[in-house]
């Protein structure tokens, strides 16, 4: 069995592996792991600069006695304070006043240090404190990949959106509502950002933990649950597309190496993913030619 993390930096390193598909990755388990490399190297505008973490020195149990990452909470987290405004959404920023973080994430039992701050599954990142994101550990996302066979081009494309924040491409992703079930933030968020609406109960689970997102800090991070359909030609000529509230724009991406890897923070990864379990299970499903393009990656 391949070992965990081993193929997971293929969109960082540019590294492109001469694999036999017929040979090689088919009879491999498709093993989703996400290593942190924009949680270290990248970072929203207005975040501080990051501490500098040797690849050494980023587990917790290694001794760093110089790390002292610059603390940061966006301003829009502290004004939506859930004690402080009626349907905010972000935790206290007094850390006592959180109540239940303690218990298992999708990445294990949540660790926290003697101060009890929730830390990060991927090690040191560089910034202490929540950055933009409103919860104390994990953030819990929802990611429904949409894909289709365009016969015209014979491309495979996916519905994706070009995100408000950053201008990148991403799955039409976001965050769980207090009390919601992922599946039912899967639909919404979907229809959301792209005003199409599907039914996640048969869809293919690819993943659930931790997200190589820009906006990770040591003690705040996002764990998402992904989720995959692949549409039938027929079946998604009917889908009126229209971009969302956080969406700029909505298209049926065509799916090449270069596009994949220009995804927002892991969606590339989690997109190859998909569509290598999907022809695991369904080889009749996809394009030959694409076929090259998924064991580039593998
Ligand atoms: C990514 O951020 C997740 O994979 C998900 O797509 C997204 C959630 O954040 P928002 O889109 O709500 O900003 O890391």
């Amino acid at each position: 069995m391949e070992k965990k993390g081993e193929n997971s930096d293929w969109s960082l390193m540019g590294v492109r592996p001469t694999v036999d598909p017929a040979t090689s990755w088919l009879q491999r388990p498709i093993e989703v792991y996400v290593e942190p490399y924009r949680a270290r190297f990248e970072w929203p505008p207005d975040y501080p600069r990051r501490f500098n973490v040797p690849d050494e020195k980023t587990a917790w149990d290694s001794d760093y006695p110089e790390y002292e990452p610059p603390y940061y909470v966006a301003p829009t987290v502290l004004d939506n304070d859930c004690r402080k405004k009626v349907g905010g959404w972000a935790d206290p920023e007094e850390i006592s006043q959180v109540e239940g973080l303690t218990g298992e994430t999708f990445e294990g039992p949540l660790l926290l240090d003697p101060k009890g701050f929730p830390l990060n599954p991927r090690g040191r990142s560089g910034i202490a404190g929540r950055g933009l994101l409103g919860k104390w550990g994990p953030n819990y996302a929802a990611d429904p990949i949409i894909t289709r066979v365009n016969q015209r081009f014979g491309d495979v494309e996916m519905l994706a959106i070009e995100r408000k924040d950053n201008g990148r491409w991403a799955i039409p992703g976001g965050m769980v509502d207090k009390g919601e079930a992922v599946s039912q933030t899967l639909s919404r968020e979907l229809a959301e950002e792209t005003g199409v609406k599907l039914d996640f109960s048969e869809a293919q689970l690819v993943y659930q933990g931790f997200v190589d997102d820009p906006r990770t800090t040591d003690h705040a991070w996002i764990e998402s649950t992904v989720k995959h359909l692949h549409l039938v030609e027929e079946e998604a000529g009917k889908l009126e597309i229209e971009a969302g509230s956080d969406a700029l724009s909505v298209i049926w991406l065509p799916l090449t190496e270069r596009s994949l890897k220009k995804l927002y923070a892991s969606h590339g990864y989690f997109v190859v993913s998909a569509l290598g379990m999907l022809y695991k299970r369904q080889p009749d499903r996809l394009p030959a030619k694409f076929i090259q393009v998924l064991a580039n990656f593998f």
